[in-house]
């Protein structure tokens, strides 16, 4: 018997991906159903070929619902999450939402696994924001060889982290340059057309941005706690795929070679690093792709025991719905989910 899976949030960039990784990972479910706020009723998604009409969020039964995939943001998430766990349903949270709670794990598969046993507390696993997903993926191999004490990182991220409408607005804004008409700004701080922009997510009291925050602290959290990491998180105009120059400081000494063979049989990562004129991975690659990419992994000479690298993600895939999947996958492959049994 399949699984009964619910999609929440089935309209957004992450939903929509949701739903086409399920199909192409020809995950276990019997039933597929797309939920949204009711604003979006009524609207279709494919899941492979089919069209799934959406229903309401708010009038929707989960008693004979196994999985929910949830990325509605944080406020709905917070609200729904447990009400739909308290009916059964495994709810995996893409929202900031839940991610510090101590009774929810914080999972990326390749990493920590084994901390989703804990996950019947609440019924709820929060997957992790998406430029610390592929950096833990990267991180994790080299942990476990040399200890990581510190890590500084600078992201470039892809518009389409900020969602469907924040693409809209780097369209539309690169446009406007081209035909000569006036730039304006809604969804970014600033213009992001032929820009960078320093700042993704809200200030918060240190001078740090609440993207930068969630880097460090889930970093610890899906991690080590030990990790100090440093992070500057900035908007660029790249519609999907999040890059991140990557230095890090290790307490035991590792070489680029050595990382470099760690790093190509770990698992989630693929080395793309010919140090020859476009011999590393871009977003234009990685987008659509499984692979966190790696690329420029040199020595650090300024510090004892030190690697620098670039890393490369899908944002919405490894970042977001592959990643919650991924998750799904492994409750089932751990044995610790099975179908409800439905009415006949
Ligand atoms: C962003 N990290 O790229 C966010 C999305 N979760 O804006």
């Amino acid at each position: 018997m399949g699984y009964k899976v619910a999609v929440v949030g089935a309209t957004g960039n992450v939903g929509r991906e949701m739903l086409n990784i399920l199909d192409e990972r020809k995950f276990p479910a019997d039933e597929v159903v797309a939920l949204a706020s009711r604003k979006s009723v009524g609207q279709e998604c494919s899941y492979g070929d089919k069209t799934l009409k959406v229903k309401a969020l708010d009038h929707y039964d989960f008693s004979d619902v196994d999985i929910c995939l949830m990325s509605a943001g944080g406020t709905v998430s917070k609200e729904w999450s447990p009400k739909i766990a308290a009916q059964g349903a495994v709810v995996i949270d893409n929202s900031s939402a839940w991610r510090m709670d101590p009774d929810v794990p914080l999972i990326v598969p390749e990493v920590n696994a084994h901390a989703l046993e804990g996950f019947a507390k609440k019924n709820i696993i929060a997957n992790p924001n998406c430029s610390t997903a592929q950096l833990v993926v990267a991180l994790k191999p080299l942990h476990d060889k040399a200890k990581i004490k510190r890590v500084v990182v600078a992201t470039y991220q892809s518009v389409s982290g900020a969602g469907k409408e924040a693409m809209d607005e780097l369209f539309s804004q690169t446009k406007s340059v081209f035909t000569l008409d006036e730039v304006t700004t809604k969804k970014f701080p600033k213009r992001i057309a032929f820009n960078v922009i320093p700042q993704i997510d809200v200030f918060m009291e240190d001078g740090y941005t609440k993207e930068e925050w969630k880097m460090m602290m889930e970093t610890k959290k899906i991690l080590d706690p030990k990790i100090k990491l440093t992070a500057t998180c900035v908007r660029v105009p790249v519609f999907v795929g999040h890059s991140e120059a990557v230095n890090i400081e290790f307490e035991n000494p590792i070489s680029d070679e050595e990382a470099r063979e760690i790093l190509r049989s770990a698992p989630g990562c693929l080395v793309i690093d010919k140090r020859e004129p476009g011999g590393y991975a871009t977003p234009y690659e990685a987008a659509g792709e499984d692979a966190t990419y790696i690329s420029r992994i040199r020595t650090d000479p300024t510090v004892e025991h030190g690697i620098e690298m670039w890393v490369v993600s899908d944002n919405l895939r490894k970042g977001a719905a592959l990643n919650t999947i991924q998750i799904a996958e492994s409750l089932i492959n751990r044995k610790l989910l099975q179908a409800k049994k439905k009415a006949a």
